[in-house]
């Protein structure tokens, strides 16, 4: 089924001049990118966004990695857009990820890990909605 995902080029990587690098990655691997924007999000807008981890101890210093610098979010498109783009990312932490993933090759640190992706289709949903409100997920 041709599935919708919500996906983040986290703000380290757009400063380090890598949103090209991945984009490419995302397109070799036959993502359609549906739509993109560059923002800087709002220390408001991380904190809803990233709600379900605000009892975590890192909750704070997630919240400050994604608003330190402008994003890309994007909506990324194909059959099993939802796994495949969690498994094209590789694991949270870029030193457990398989080589060829993209937090393998771009991530920095847990938390400096180069991209975002839904975890299931109602957290794409929700994702979609919260920086796309006027696009129709299904
Ligand atoms: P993923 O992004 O792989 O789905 P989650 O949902 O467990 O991982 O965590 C959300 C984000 O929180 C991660 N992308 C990462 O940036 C950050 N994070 C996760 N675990 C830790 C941790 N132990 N320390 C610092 N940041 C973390």
């Amino acid at each position: 089924m041709v599935e919708k995902t919500f996906a983040i080029i986290k703000p380290d990587a757009v400063a380090q001049g890598l949103t090209g690098q991945i984009l490419s990655v995302i397109e070799l691997n036959k993502f359609t990118i549906s739509r993109m924007e560059k923002i800087h999000a709002t220390k408001e807008q991380a904190e809803e966004f990233y709600g379900v981890h605000k009892e975590r101890p890192f909750f704070q210093e997630l919240v400050a990695s994604v608003t330190h610098g402008p994003i890309i979010v994007m909506v990324l498109e194909k059959e099993n857009a939802i796994v495949d783009w969690r498994e094209l990312m590789g694991a949270t932490d870029p030193q457990k990820a398989r080589v060829g993933t993209i937090r393998k090759m771009f991530g920095a640190s847990i938390t400096a890990n180069a991209t975002h992706g839904s975890d299931a289709p109602e957290t794409a949903q929700v994702e979609i909605a919260f920086f796309f409100p006027q696009m129709h997920v299904r």
